[in-house]
């Protein structure tokens, strides 16, 4: 008997041990490996937040009461979206993945729940967004992520005393975090069961609960229960990366880091200050204009010069890029966004083969530019030519057996003495980027 409940008492810690342990499966890891050698995801934030024209924060910003703010979703009417053109544009521009909001902090759910009637089936639209959107991905060999808020600016369940936003919406009902977990697992349970194979799901709110970015204790203010968020996902669908915008160090049961408006290692946005993860894949995601949601006063496009160096940045620090663009509330995306991708895509069409599949160089960006690599490969972005050669200092490898630009083939000058390799870099052209590939011998 004794023997028994020793037996039993054993059984109950390791099966305790193992619940908090998370082992990705061989599916997971698949998709893990398929994400870091993608580089390239379109970000779309779209919805009824898009009517006002000033970014998707704008029911927070004019403190917009519950009550006020639902009328959005009278006029939903988004007549020129088209999704198989949606998810053609990305294909083209030679990205991998759609990153779809599916529920942003105003709580609206672009597709048919049945726990919340603010949806996008009760609008004049009355047509699920998500599952167009995940059809045409399925067809068009393109993978969806899906964006999840776990923040909410409408339901008086979610945490919203101890929340640093959504303050003016009204509520005064008390709330209850059991209850308000109940609904994100009920949202996720259908959106990993109704619309096929997803990428990931990739959080966003948990900042809301936590001191501001820099603060010495991050720690959150409730207890989110991402045990069983996470482990609820990875039971319908193994494959399913989570990534949480938490900005802090990777959490248990997550399979691949973000950063925003920042490369991994910088913070420029101020809210990166959390370390790169050598064992996570990475994801940076952007803006082309200033404004994640559509905002009809923001004309601050980077130019495609400038996107193209971000990619690159990012791949050489061994991070995908997630580009972003904030479709109009009818659902055409303006022609700035469209032009920009296109350049993108011409300059991919040719340099490609030096981003996707790629590791991050063996030194971090510099100056002149960066490096990524893959096999017996450098490739030497040259992003702005200083002088008329680059040392790269501490040349990892024996041998360099041949050198040549990536466009042509045309050779390039250089030497390698005493671990020290110097590189012509003279042209006469004005390319966005001089790819030189260095063949190498270990
Ligand atoms: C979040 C969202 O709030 C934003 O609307 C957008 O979706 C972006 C991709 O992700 O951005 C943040 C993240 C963190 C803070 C603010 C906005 N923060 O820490 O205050």
């Amino acid at each position: 008997m004794k023997n028994f409940l020793l037996l039993g008492f054993i059984s109950l810690l390791f099966f305790n041990l193992k619940a908090q342990e998370y082992k990705p499966s061989d599916s997971n890891l698949k998709q893990r490996a398929w994400f870091s050698d993608a580089r390239f995801g379109l970000f779309i934030h779209w919805g009824p937040f898009s009517i006002p024209g000033s970014g998707e924060w704008v029911m927070n910003e004019r403190k917009l009461t519950v009550h006020n703010y639902t009328n959005l979703k009278d006029f939903f009417n988004p007549i020129d979206f088209d999704a198989a053109a949606y998810v053609r544009l990305a294909k083209n521009v030679g990205m991998k993945y759609i990153t779809l909001i599916t529920r942003h902090h105003d709580g609206f759910s672009m597709w048919a729940t049945k726990y919340s009637d603010f949806n996008i089936m009760n609008t004049p639209y009355k047509k699920d967004i998500v599952k167009m959107i995940a059809d045409e991905c399925h067809k068009q060999g393109i993978q969806l992520y899906l964006y999840y808020s776990l923040l909410d600016w409408r339901r008086d369940d979610y945490p919203w005393e101890t929340g640093k936003t959504g303050k003016f919406s009204g509520r005064t009902g008390k709330s209850d975090y059991t209850s308000y977990l109940q609904f994100m697992k009920n949202q996720l349970t259908e959106l990993l069961t109704n619309y096929g194979e997803i990428g990931g799901i990739w959080f966003d709110g948990h900042w809301d609960q936590t001191n501001p970015e820099g603060a010495a204790d991050r720690s959150s203010r409730i207890d989110w229960k991402y045990g069983e968020i996470y482990s609820l996902i990875h039971k319908l669908q193994p494959q399913c990366m989570i990534g949480n915008n938490h900005h802090l160090t990777p959490f248990a049961g997550e399979d691949f880091q973000m950063f925003e408006r920042d490369l991994p290692g910088e913070n420029t946005s101020g809210l990166s200050f959390q370390e790169a993860s050598d064992k996570l894949p990475l994801e940076t995601c952007e803006t082309i204009s200033n404004s994640w949601g559509y905002n009809l006063g923001d004309t601050s496009y980077k130019s495609t010069k400038k996107l193209i160096n971000m990619l690159v940045k990012a791949s050489s620090l061994g991070a995908n890029l997630l580009l972003n663009i904030g479709p109009m509330p009818s659902g055409k995306i303006q022609p700035e966004f469209q032009n920009r991708l296109a350049g993108m895509g011409e300059w991919l069409n040719v340099y490609g083969e030096s981003i996707y599949g790629t590791k991050a160089g063996f030194i971090k960006p510099q100056s002149w530019g960066s490096i990524t690599q893959k096999e017996n490969k450098l490739y030497i972005h040259i992003l702005e030519a200083k002088n008329a050669s680059v040392l790269l200092a501490k040349f990892p490898f024996k041998k360099i057996s041949k050198a040549y630009l990536l466009k042509d083939g045309k050779p390039v000058k250089y030497s390698l003495k005493n671990s020290s390799a110097e590189i012509q870099t003279n042209f006469s052209n004005n390319e966005i980027d001089n790819v030189i590939v260095l063949e190498v011998v270990k």
